[in-house]
């Protein structure tokens, strides 16, 4: 096909005064007397285009006064600067062609909609100015991860979907079959990572991860996309020092690239652009003093929930770390500090505003016997951890990890009240459609 000229290109001001053929659905429309105001997306954006009696065909006029919601078109004309268009600039048509006239009573109208229906025609939902904006910040988020990691000498590695031993505990296991056995979905891509060290180095990925999560909460989903890095040769300062270069990185190009749906969102591109590192560090008997000087109780030893995290948030106005989580609240893999065996090197990122964790991770066991102690500790069979063993008997060194749930942080960053926005189609406990 022929290319047309996209609307974000005509929105950055480049096509005033040019002959412009754009395509794409009609968002919206308005006609008063000679004229119609069709509001067109095409993905890249949306822009007013008007259709006047006297500047086109008849036939084209009486077409657009017939043609319904989400209808495909292509429409030709000049670029114009006008204030009262949304975005600024509209197109004066000369000529329209219908691609594909859509049913009549596009379920998403404008009127108010319950998130259950919005979730039921997600697959039309998407279309909305709001998803637009999400999925587009989402997409500039993972470029500029991509970005940083790139030219910070990380190498992308894949770990495998179907696992055959839980990283994070079997509470959230999903179970498949696997031919005449069982498999499970990988929670975490992390002892596949640790193995990887020891063949590229410091090494990420971006990709799902799976959690058989019982309750409904804001900030779980079923399968979540989960950036997770593995550094050799690093402890756990050093790799809080990578997540926060790394977050501030996304944060400031986010601000910079997204400026426009940020704002649209809610979210002051210059709110990011304030967030740089060092973040603040506390430990986590620090966060258990603070808790109880507020009169939450909150007994040490457990990990901290959303309520207790969101409190915390509210002490702080940019990303700070919780560090030293006591080893029963933390998977098997976490080194203990020598210094205080109880706590482990740990740290979990915290985004401000009531948000919370957004990423976990911190040093792991290098050492044989202490991996076999906290193996046996967490009563799991060490028999399933046979090749995970292994690399502390082949090369082991010092090294750090981290993960970071990419629609927490899209949740986050974008202002949303609940994390199924932060993705296309969310997965969660009572939902599996579209
Ligand atoms: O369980 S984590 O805290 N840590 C790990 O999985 C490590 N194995 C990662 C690593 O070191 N490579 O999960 C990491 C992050 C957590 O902070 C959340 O932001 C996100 O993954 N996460 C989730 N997001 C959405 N929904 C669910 N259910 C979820 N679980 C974790």
């Amino acid at each position: 096909m022929e290319s047309a000229t996209s609307i974000s290109e005509i929105l950055s001001g480049k096509k005033v005064n040019e002959d412009v053929t754009i395509r794409g659905w009609l968002h919206n429309k308005r006609s008063s007397g000679g004229i119609h105001f069709f509001i067109v997306r095409d993905g890249t954006g949306v822009i007013q285009c008007t259709i006047k009696k006297d500047r086109v065909a008849e036939d084209v006029f009486d077409a657009a006064k017939k043609i319904t919601q989400e209808s495909t078109m292509e429409i030709r004309g000049v670029v114009k600067e006008d204030q009262r268009a949304p975005g600024g600039y509209e197109i004066q048509a000369c000529d329209m062609k219908i691609l594909h006239l859509a049913e009549e009573g596009f379920p998403v109208a404008k009127k108010y909609h319950g998130p259950d229906f919005l979730l039921d025609h997600r697959h039309l939902w998407i279309r909305s100015q709001k998803m637009q904006r999400i999925l587009r910040v989402r997409a500039g988020m993972l470029r500029a991860a991509r970005e940083w990691l790139d030219q910070n000498g990380f190498t992308e590695f894949h770990a495998p979907t179907l696992i055959s031993a839980a990283c994070e505990g079997g509470a959230t296991l999903f179970t498949v079959k696997y031919f005449d056995g069982e498999a499970y979905l990988t929670q975490s891509w992390q002892l596949y990572a640790e193995a990887a060290i020891a063949s590229l180095g410091k090494i990420y990925t971006i990709a799902p991860s799976f959690r058989a999560e019982k309750s409904k909460t804001r900030r779980h989903l079923t399968e979540f996309w989960h950036l997770e890095v593995e550094v050799p040769w690093c402890d756990l300062e050093g790799i809080m020092k990578i997540e926060e270069d790394l977050l501030t990185y996304i944060l400031h190009s986010l601000a910079e690239r997204s400026a426009r749906d940020l704002e649209a969102l809610g979210r002051q591109p210059g709110d990011l652009l304030k967030i740089n590192p060092p973040f603040p560090r506390i430990t986590y008997d620090e966060a258990v003093e603070m808790l109880n000087r507020d009169g939450v109780k909150f007994e040490w030893g457990n990990d901290l929930g959303w309520i207790e995290e969101k409190r915390l948030t509210l002490k702080f106005d940019k990303p700070f770390f919780v560090t030293h989580y006591p080893r029963s609240a933390k998977a098997f893999y976490h080194k203990p500090d020598p210094r205080r065996p109880e706590v482990t090197l740990s740290a979990d990122l915290l985004a401000p505003e009531g948000y919370g964790e957004i990423t976990g991770g911190g040093q792991r066991i290098e050492n044989i016997n202490d991996l076999l102690d906290r193996i046996r500790e967490n009563n799991l069979n060490p028999e399933d951890y046979k090749w995970y063993i292994d690399l502390r008997r082949y090369g082991s060194v010092p090294h750090a990890g981290f993960g970071l749930g990419v629609e927490r942080t899209v949740a986050w960053v974008c202002k949303l009240n609940h994390i199924r926005d932060a993705i296309a189609f969310p997965r969660l406990i009572n939902r599996i459609y579209p």
